[in-house]
């Protein structure tokens, strides 16, 4: 019974705000949990879910020699992405929420929602999970409550956020906090939707207990609403890793990345250095979301708002990337990978070991398709990362000297170019273009604009998003510079031209003289690019045909690739800046 339930915490001693307790009540109302359960973050508490998903059967632990404290989950095989066509931002004006989103009155989602949501959670416990976006101590940081059905939901949440009792004190001082509301429903397609109200701070998401559908913290919260909160208070959170490169001198920059799902954040924010880089130092920050601020020294700032890693599994190889091999190896979850004959987690591009089991249980069958699903993801801590970057924790966040936005293009797009100004930069962001992944449902390798890797994340109108990046620019007297770069250029036959993971160091190495002004660089009609030996290539394996494709620019392919722009930039109408036109235009007389 709903009154009952909501006296019923296991965790009375708590104090709960009286504005948390009072929607708590009112969701119980609605949704008829068995029990409720204020969570405090604590080890026990975790222990305790991680025991009873165990015995429930739907947490299996892993080999605890090989793999101790790893666990794996197997999520319902309908249920195993993002899901962007039932994704909806509810804005009371359908203007505010741009033809970048799917839109529902305010009024209708909240019926449609309420619906689903009645009686949704009998017979379950219904978890309150307070949680911080940033450091606790951080001025930039944000509050959260997410009210959820699913304890593998919990489990997410405590390393994905700062979560527990702190977050929950810091709303107990009157701060406002974001209201996210979940369960996983029937996990039937039909009724699942995830819905966002920028104009309440609240989400309501039913249907799904996957990823960015569920851990509402990290894309719905940190992404959607809190883009909306960010433009209206001169600020910006962007879909970006944070990564510090020092150099052999000791010298410090960080840099921040954009690139669209599952097109290579995690991988460059760990980056192993190669040997003819020696004496460089890689460290991490974040691999997913950055919150960047305007500092009172005219440079931009940057927090990660997460405190952990959901990052894809497949590809993860000692090669490929040795430090988020090493990090996984130990109280890590694995959601959607293939198991061995002795219970070792495995996946596609592991270089070693067999599979046994597939993803989803199954006697492993290639008929089937690929072992662990392409978006396997694992759940770990920040601080298991060997060179997690202790800023990570500073309440000010890093300095950006740099931000980069990429793409997964097969062809067009050179290795790298540097933008000539940051409203060349902002151009250059929108009209980035990449290939789709398994991060979403859908299908794959479909090459579409993903501007600033935002696309299924800004909660408002592209338009005036990118007037926001021009107005936040205009208050930057040190603004970082603005690269492109595509690790992902195919030859015909389809082999990557460049190597990729560790060696694209060789194209930030480049940069980081770029903005020193030490290194040289020639004027190209879509920016300043270098030639190959203004790059250190010591004992990379590329031949000199693939770098003199890598960096080129196909002056007629370039062309129509503005004619392309224009005709997306249309599709936002009036609310397109003129400056990113007259941007444009020059690139266009340039060619
Ligand atoms: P999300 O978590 O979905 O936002 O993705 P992400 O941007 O963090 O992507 P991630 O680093 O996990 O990389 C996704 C896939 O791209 C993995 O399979 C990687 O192995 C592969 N990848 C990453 N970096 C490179 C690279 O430099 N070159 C090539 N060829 N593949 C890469
Ligand atoms: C992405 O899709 O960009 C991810 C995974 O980082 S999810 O958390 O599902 O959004
Ligand atoms: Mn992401």
């Amino acid at each position: 019974m709903a009154t009952a339930a909501s006296t019923t915490s296991s965790n009375s001693s708590l104090s709960h705000p009286a504005a948390v307790e009072r929607w708590v009540s009112e969701v119980a109302a609605l949704t008829r949990p068995a029990a409720i359960h204020w969570c405090d973050g604590s080890a026990a508490e975790l222990a305790h879910l991680r025991d009873l998903l165990i015995q429930g059967g739907d947490l299996k632990p892993l080999n605890p020699a090989s793999f101790p404290g790893c666990d794996l989950y197997r999520s319902s095989p309908n249920d195993v992405a993002r899901v962007e066509h039932v994704t909806f931002v509810c804005t009371t004006n359908p203007e505010d929420a741009g033809p970048n989103n799917h839109w529902m009155a305010p009024a209708e989602a909240h019926a449609k929602m309420d619906a689903l949501f009645a009686g949704a959670m009998q017979g379950r416990t219904l978890y309150v999970v307070p949680y911080c976006m940033g450091p606790l101590d951080s001025p930039y940081a944000r509050l959260g409550v997410e009210i959820t059905d699913s304890a593998y939901v919990v489990l997410n949440m405590a390393t994905m956020t700062r979560m527990g009792a702190p977050a929950l004190a810091r709303i107990g001082r009157g701060e406002s906090f974001v209201k996210g509301l979940h369960s996983t429903g029937d996990l039937s397609p039909e009724r699942r939707f995830i819905m966002h109200f920028p104009e309440e701070l609240s989400i309501k998401s039913f249907g799904s207990g996957y990823g960015g559908n569920a851990l509402l913290g990290k894309k719905c919260h940190a992404l959607r609403i809190a883009s909306w909160q960010a433009k209206g208070e001169g600020w910006l959170a962007e879909h970006m890793l944070i990564v510090g490169l020092t150099n052999p001198k000791g010298e410090t920059h960080y840099v921040a990345a954009a690139f669209p799902s599952a097109c290579g954040k995690t991988n460059l924010a760990m980056l192993i250095p190669p040997k003819a880089l020696n004496g460089w130092k890689v460290t991490t920050i974040g691999d997913d979301i950055a919150w960047l601020h305007p500092g009172p020294d005219g440079r931009l700032w940057a927090i990660n708002p997460e405190a952990g890693y959901f990052g894809v599994v497949p590809g993860t190889n000692p090669k490929s990337n040795r430090n988020a091999w090493d990090m996984i190896r130990r109280n890590t979850l694995f959601t959607n990978v293939a198991v061995t004959a002795s219970n070792e987690p495995w996946w596609e591009g592991m270089s070693e070991g067999s599979p046994a089991l597939d993803w989803q249980g199954r006697p492993y069958d290639p008929a089937n398709g690929a072992a662990a699903h392409p978006n396997a993801r694992f759940t770990v801590a920040a601080t298991q990362n060997a060179d997690y970057d202790p800023k990570a924790d500073d309440p000010r966040g890093v300095p950006l000297s740099a931000i980069l936005f990429g793409g997964r293009r097969a062809s067009l797009a050179p290795l790298v170019y540097e933008a000539e100004s940051w409203a060349h930069g902002v151009l250059i962001g929108a009209s980035v273009a990449s290939e789709t992944t398994a991060a979403a449902t859908g299908k794959v390798g479909v090459v579409r604009r993903d501007p600033m890797a935002m696309k299924p994340f800004a909660g408002y109108h592209f338009g005036d998003y990118w007037q926001h990046w021009l107005d936040v620019g205009a208050k930057l007297t040190n603004p970082p510079r603005l690269f492109h770069v595509n690790w992902f250029r195919q030859s015909a036959d389809g082999r990557y031209l460049w190597p990729g993971f560790g060696d694209n160091l060789r194209v930030l190495e480049w940069m980081l003289r770029r903005v020193t002004g030490a290194a040289p660089a020639h004027a190209t009609p879509i920016g300043y690019m270098p030639a190959a030996a203004d790059l250190n290539l010591d004992g990379v394996e590329v031949s000199d045909a693939a770098l003199g494709e890598l960096l080129a620019v196909d002056r007629a392919a370039w062309r129509q690739e503005c004619r392309d722009i224009e005709a997306f930039l249309g599709e936002y109408g009036t609310r397109v800046p003129t400056r990113l036109h007259e941007e444009l235009a020059r690139v266009s007389a340039r060619l």
